[in-house]
């Protein structure tokens, strides 16, 4: 099993409200509601220096913010609650009330409802799925209450929702794809896909990024598609599955890093070797710490990034809603891509030992 320390350190910061227990990130924890974020543990995950800036709220009294979090499937969610904790603390001016929803709409429907029921001043939903959020967001906005959708979209209406914040997925399958044809230059590619959880903004952008360049390749295939839940076991499962059925491919696409340890720990089970120097390329999605390690090992020949430190984004448009300023309707957090040491691209910066260094999630 492939683990670091952050996310043991991380699980231990967060035992109380998210992981059942250490090491055993996958397994179900029930979805838990904590008053106020336990204090950081970890120096790692600081939160942006423009937090400590933050006012409490005009009369004195910490603003009340609600954040219903996907669940704890990946060290990109594990980084991105951190973050959220670190950002909306007592210190800050706010009492933050998380709700870990396990990957399970109905759950995360049910602690947005409560939060509307608990009047808080805010509501923070990283949506699991894009669809079925019109009736519960025009509860809030019934109830007054101001609505950020934060890290994945929605489908519902935007007048529902204050603002959408997060990484544009499909130009992160664009890019993605046109960095795997810059490296192929023309050869074929018989590609398969380990998807993240089906209906999520995140995958859903993901696929079709890649696929609007894939459509310009005909000398690729795509083979296959199927989701991992952005899980370390569902992408060891699909890998598993696709070793059995296909015995010509050459590229694996994994749309977060986690469905890439699992699907690295398949290949290595079954022989199959992979990276620069292997058979088969592997594509990434997040560049997480150990994503970048796996890159600049050469495991992974390109990983594109998602940044989860998303939190101080949410915090400025609260701030500026208290103060009644204008906000933008959508904050796209701006991503890179990196490639292992050798390889060189206009799309990617080439993995080094400083760029691992600076990278504290
Ligand atoms: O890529 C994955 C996580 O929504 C961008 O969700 C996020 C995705 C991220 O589980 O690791």
């Amino acid at each position: 099993m492939k683990k670091k320390v952050l996310s043991a350190i991380l699980s231990v910061a967060m035992v109380a409200s998210l992981i059942v227990g250490c090491g055993a990130k996958e397994e179900a924890a029930a979805p838990a509601a904590t008053e106020e974020a336990a204090p950081a543990a970890t120096e790692e995950a600081a939160p942006a220096a423009e937090a400590e800036e933050a006012a409490p709220a005009a009369d004195g009294e910490l603003i009340k913010v609600g954040f219903a979090q996907v669940g704890h499937e990946s060290d990109w969610r594990a980084a991105n609650t951190q973050n959220y904790q670190d950002v909306f603390s007592a210190e800050n001016g706010y009492e933050l009330s998380f709700v870990d929803a396990d990957n399970d709409n109905a759950a995360q429907l049910e602690a947005v409802r409560s939060f509307i029921q608990q009047e808080m001043d805010y509501i923070c939903i990283a949506p699991i799925e894009t669809a079925g959020w019109d009736t519960v967001l025009q509860e809030a906005q019934d109830a007054g209450i101001p609505v950020l959708i934060v890290d994945r979209s929605v489908d519902a209406d935007p007048s529902l929702y204050e603002t959408q914040i997060g990484c544009d997925m499909i130009k992160e399958g664009e890019t993605a794809a046109n960095w795997l044809a810059e490296y192929l230059d023309g050869k074929e590619a018989k590609i398969l896909v380990i998807e993240g959880t089906v209906g999520s903004s995140a995958a859903l952008g993901r696929t079709e990024g890649f696929n609007n360049v894939a459509a310009q390749h005909s000398e690729w295939e795509i083979l296959d598609s199927q989701s991992g839940d952005f899980t370390q076991s569902g992408g060891q499962e699909v890998m598993e599955s696709y070793i059995k059925s296909y015995s010509d491919f050459n590229v694996v696409v994994c749309q977060n890093d986690n469905e890439a340890y699992g699907a690295m720990d398949a290949m290595d089970a079954a022989g199959i070797t992979y990276g620069v120097d292997g058979d088969v390329t592997i594509i990434s999605y997040d560049a997480t710490h150990d994503g970048l390690q796996y890159t600049l090992d050469g495991k992974i020949t390109c990983n594109v990034e998602c940044n989860p430190l998303q939190a101080k984004f949410a915090e400025e448009v609260i701030q500026k809603l208290e103060k009644g300023e204008a906000i933008d309707p959508i904050t796209v957090v701006v991503d890179e891509a990196f490639v292992a040491p050798g390889v060189t691209s206009q799309y990617a910066t080439t993995m080094s030992d400083e760029v691992l260094a600076g990278r504290a999630y």
